[in-house]
């Protein structure tokens, strides 16, 4: 039963002990609870309250006369207007901390790669020369909260994007005014009796999620950069055996950077350290779940317990002391988890609380005196751990994250000659046969992270670079797809090419908002030169297996409107009508030269994948791509494998060269 819900070897067995000690966990409830057939095809309008209107059988039409249509695509863009408005609300306070940290009024933070900040302050026209990175640091933030409020003209960032595809989306009128601005109007237009005509509807969810992309997260991740470091590739280990019986565990899960970095510190500090002894513990042991890992994964080397559907179970291995959460993708599932444990639930944002936890508010200006409150009450804890309720699967893999774009340009010919000319070469020559961003969520839909390594798994087989984020990144990281062997596995084109680099066939960017760090990649690319003068002329795609966030749909359409193909896993919430479906796949590639689409089998997801990087390269004139030219021998040719345990551990490719 276990097995059908995940392929997690740890998570199937803390499944198992949820389902002995009557536990119940999301997978459980999403066999319970069978989705609202209605409402799953986006057949339902809830806008006001006349309605709520279900248009199936005989209802054609809402009782205002809206039309399966308009309904479908009133539906789509609040979703998406709901993720870009998440992922920019947590930008806005990156800027705010930023300012913060500049005028000495947050004095734990400081500039970390004032080299970032100088950039970052390029492309929002701030003045460097003569001044000190704190005065650069207060206008950069400054800035960029004037871009989150802007209400003319057109973001900053998108000056960043290739010339043409600024001048299509000008063209077209969705170059986003303000990343606020376009959130709000989509609120408005969506509103009973505001814009009922679907194909203008959702091209503002284009302009929308464009402020998304290319404002807030691309914001996100700048400022983090300059607070935090700019990531470079760190070894780390991953899954629930990182987990200690001697030790006071504290899991961080959310998305926010500024309170998990703290939390850090206070983890390393070595008077709680002292205090954690003298409650019987080793030490502290600190671990990540979602982004809020990736982020301190991609800069601290702070291992991942995992994605989105562990959360819960990380609760019942009856280890965890204390789990500290901020925002995004917390289950509220997880309190009443934690009522079976000793377990703490700590929330920290002003923004978000759970019932029944325990609030200990952050507060950036005494950011490291509240993340030691935080561990002390972990390590106050740790007594109360019943040790004949815990149980920690000894499961662990190791990976290596943190390929920033500053990194992966790098990494190409080092300080004086970073490009991304071997890269681009690569591709023309049909070594790499293209590129592929595979992201987001887990959903208990389907098994969790099935989908996520198959598909990654037959990417690079077939020689597609695969860069990775969020939540699929660190499902590649439970499965060993993020170290430097899987290149056995990759096709011999790009076997080569990473060998000849160094890096793995699978980049782990980031979190996702660094979802934003592959729009900059696939510009650099088109900058670069030889593949075409724009996002929509490359051999790429984007991926998202097994989504099921709002922020995932902002994602996916932002990738759309700069010109990236792009399937969705799982399902379609547009599911109900046709017409909106074509819309928003051939419809917006006529306009944008992306599209998306939504495709449940993971096989059909790939088999697209790759037709449209080789239609792509036939378009640019590139060589042929054949999976057998750059093969040197047998014994590095990836073969089939029977299972992820064998291609994990190798024992095909082992077998062919013994
Ligand atoms: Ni992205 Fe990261 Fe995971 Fe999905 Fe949630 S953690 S912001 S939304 S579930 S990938
Ligand atoms: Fe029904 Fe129209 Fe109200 Fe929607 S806006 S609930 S379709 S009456």
């Amino acid at each position: 039963m276990a097995e059908k819900r995940t392929i997690d070897p740890a998570v199937i067995e803390i499944l198992e002990k949820a389902e002995a000690e009557g536990i119940s966990t999301a997978f459980d409830r999403a066999e319970t609870t069978r989705p609202c057939p209605i409402g799953h095809d986006g057949n339902c309008c809830k806008h006001c309250f006349m309605g709520p209107c279900r248009l199936t059988g005989k209802t054609t039409v809402g009782i205002c006369g809206a039309t399966l249509e308009t309904i479908q695509a009133r539906n789509l863009a609040r979703s998406i207007a709901a993720g870009a408005a998440a992922h920019s609300d947590h930008g806005r306070d990156m800027a705010h901390t930023l300012i913060a940290a500049a005028i000495g009024e947050a004095p734990d933070y400081r500039i970390k790669d004032e080299k970032k900040l100088r950039g970052v302050a390029k492309h929002l026209d701030v003045e460097t020369e003569g001044r000190t990175k704190e005065e650069i640091a207060i206008e950069v933030g400054k800035k960029a909260l004037a871009e989150f409020g802007r209400q003319e003209g057109e973001l900053l960032y998108v000056r960043r994007a290739p010339p043409k595809r600024q001048e299509l989306w000008r063209k077209l009128g969705i170059t986003p005014r303000g990343i606020d601005r376009e959130i709000v109007e989509t609120l408005h237009r969506t509103h009973a009796g505001t814009d009922q005509d679907p194909e203008h509807i959702l091209i503002h969810s284009l302009r929308t999620a464009l402020g998304d992309g290319w404002g807030g997260s691309m914001l996100s991740t700048d400022i983090s950069d300059i607070l935090f470091g700019t990531p470079v590739p760190v070894a780390a280990r991953s899954n629930f055996g990182i987990l200690r019986e001697d030790s006071v565990n504290v899991v961080v899960h959310g998305h926010e950077p500024t309170l998990s970095e703290m939390i850090v510190v206070a983890a390393g500090d070595p008077e709680l350290n002292e205090y954690a002894k003298s409650k019987g513990a080793k030490g502290i042991n600190l671990v990540g779940i979602c982004c809020t890992a990736n982020e301190i994964l991609m800069r601290q080397g702070i291992p991942v317990i995992g994605n989105f559907l562990s959360q819960e179970l990380a609760i019942v291995t009856g280890a965890i002391d204390a789990m500290v959460v901020d925002i995004q993708c917390v289950m509220q599932g997880i309190q009443a988890a934690s009522e079976h444990f000793h377990t703490k639930i700590i929330t920290t944002s002003p923004k978000a609380m759970i019932t029944g936890a325990t609030h200990i508010e952050f507060d950036e200006h005494r950011a490291l005196e509240i993340a030691k409150q935080i561990i002390k009450a972990a390590i106050d804890n740790f007594p109360n751990r019943k040790k004949e309720k815990v149980h920690i699967p000894d499961v662990v893999d190791h990976l290596v994250a943190g390929f920033s774009h500053e990194y992966i340009a790098y990494m190409q010919g080092g300080v004086y000659r970073e490009s991304f000319r071997p890269l681009n070469d690569a591709v023309i020559q049909g070594r790499i046969r293209g590129g592929a961003g595979v992201v987001g969520c887990n959903n208990p839909r389907v098994p969790q992270d099935d989908a996520h390594i198959e598909i990654v798994k037959e990417l690079i087989r077939n020689d597609v670079l695969v860069l990775t984020t969020g939540c699929n990144a660190i499902a590649c990281a439970k499965q060993g797809l993020l170290t430097p062997e899987v290149m056995d596995y990759a096709g011999p084109g790009l076997r080569e090419i990473c060998q000849t680099i160094g890096v793995p066939p699978v980049l782990h960017v980031g979190s996702c908002v660094d979802n934003s760090r592959i729009l900059t990649i696939l510009t650099q690319m088109v900058t670069e030169g030889g593949l075409g003068d724009d996002i929509s002329d490359l051999p790429a795609v984007g991926i998202a297996p097994e989504w099921m966030s709002e922020k995932a749909l902002s994602i996916g359409t932002y990738f759309v409107a700069s010109g990236v193909y792009t399937i969705f896993g799982i399902g379609s919430p547009v599911a109900g009508s046709e017409e909106i479906t074509r819309m928003i796949s051939q419809g917006w590639e006529e306009k944008v030269g992306g599209k998306l689409e939504f495709e449940p089998d993971w096989r059909k997801i790939v088999e697209k994948a790759l037709a449209h990087i080789d239609a792509k390269r036939a378009a640019l004139k590139l060589e042929e791509y054949s999976p057998t030219r750059y093969t040197r021998s047998t014994a590095y040719f990836p073969g089939d494998y029977t299972s992820v345990e064998e291609f994990k551990q190798g024992s095909y490719t082992r077998s062919l060269i013994s």
